[in-house]
């Protein structure tokens, strides 16, 4: 075994898919199964190390439900989902077509809920007091390809509360807390007041935090609102914008940032007349328009 043909064994490997495997998977499995290979081979890895990894996978299967997606979040932080999302956004430029003129996108994230119910325009998404916390009046237009304003969207926002947690990390508080869905108006507007976010870290309680520990890194990311955006006859647009005053911008955990998503909230202007129950309350506001690509 000392002269053991590593990349002749990596070739049967590829070698045995077969013919009725779709063109995607003959396309991708055996780029998979080479860079598997090679990484074992390189980094010379034990049976002990590999026994370790498949251990945390399991211990990550085992603590994911449908509030939490542990496997999601361990490929966060390797950069996965926010490198699958660069590759999508460019792909229509890398394949020779025009680049898209929508908003730039990023990663959703384990937080994301379906089925939340939509709200009027001009209510709020603070769904139970938070003392001295900063309001903010969130409003903005939505685009079409053409850049015109785009009836009828549904907006779903999302955002953590003061204490850096998310309405499912916090079943005490009510249902839906920092979060809600719009319907964009006849003039393409969608309008709420939330909170200007906080930073905070990411559940590092499990094997993701478990792997932030074993690489020394930190588990927090700059305060951010989540926006999931869709249209019909328009691509579904999923985004996050970033606070310019928050830390960690340089140094997010799941590599989000992008610098057209950072954003400045302003003071709350004089005028403005905020829902029932928040006179008093409102420290900000925040413009916040996004555009839309045809499919
Ligand atoms: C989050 O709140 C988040 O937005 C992402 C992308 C990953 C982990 C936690
Ligand atoms: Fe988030």
């Amino acid at each position: 075994m000392s002269n053991f043909d590593f990349s002749d064994f990596t070739k049967t490997s590829i070698d045995s898919i077969g013919a009725k495997a779709s063109p995607r998977v003959k396309e991708v499995m055996p780029i998979l199964l080479r860079k598997l290979h090679e990484f074992l081979v390189e980094a010379d890895v034990t049976h002990e190390e590999m026994m370790a990894a498949f251990d945390l996978l399991v211990k990550a299967g085992q603590v994911s439900d449908d509030k939490r997606n542990e496997i999601l979040l361990i490929f966060d932080i390797l950069g996965v989902e926010s490198l699958v999302d660069a590759l999508d956004q460019t792909r229509p430029a890398r394949k020779g077509g025009k680049t898209t003129e929508a908003s730039p996108s990023a990663i959703l994230g384990p937080f994301y809920r379906y089925g939340v119910p939509e709200q009027p325009n001009g209510t709020t998404i603070i769904r139970q007091d938070e003392p001295d916390a900063p309001y903010t009046h969130l409003y903005g237009t939505i685009y079409d390809g053409d850049g015109k304003p785009l009836p009828n969207a549904v907006v779903d926002i999302w955002h953590d509360a003061p204490d850096g947690l998310y309405d499912a990390q916090t079943p005490e508080k009510p249902e839906y807390h920092c979060r809600g869905r719009f319907r964009t108006d006849e003039n393409g507007r969608y309008d709420t007041v939330c909170l200007r976010p906080t930073p905070y870290p990411i559940p590092y309680d499990h094997q993701a935090g478990q792997l932030l520990t074993m690489m020394d890194r930190h588990p927090y990311r700059p305060a951010h609102i989540h926006y999931w955006i869709e249209a019909d006859g328009h691509r579904t647009l999923v985004s996050q914008i970033f606070d310019r005053e928050s830390d960690y911008l340089t140094d997010d955990a799941v590599f989000a940032v992008k610098d057209k998503l950072i954003v400045d909230f302003k003071p709350i202007p004089k005028d403005y007349v905020p829902p029932k129950g928040l006179e008093g309350k409102m420290k900000y506001e925040l413009e916040q328009d996004f555009r839309l690509e045809r499919v």
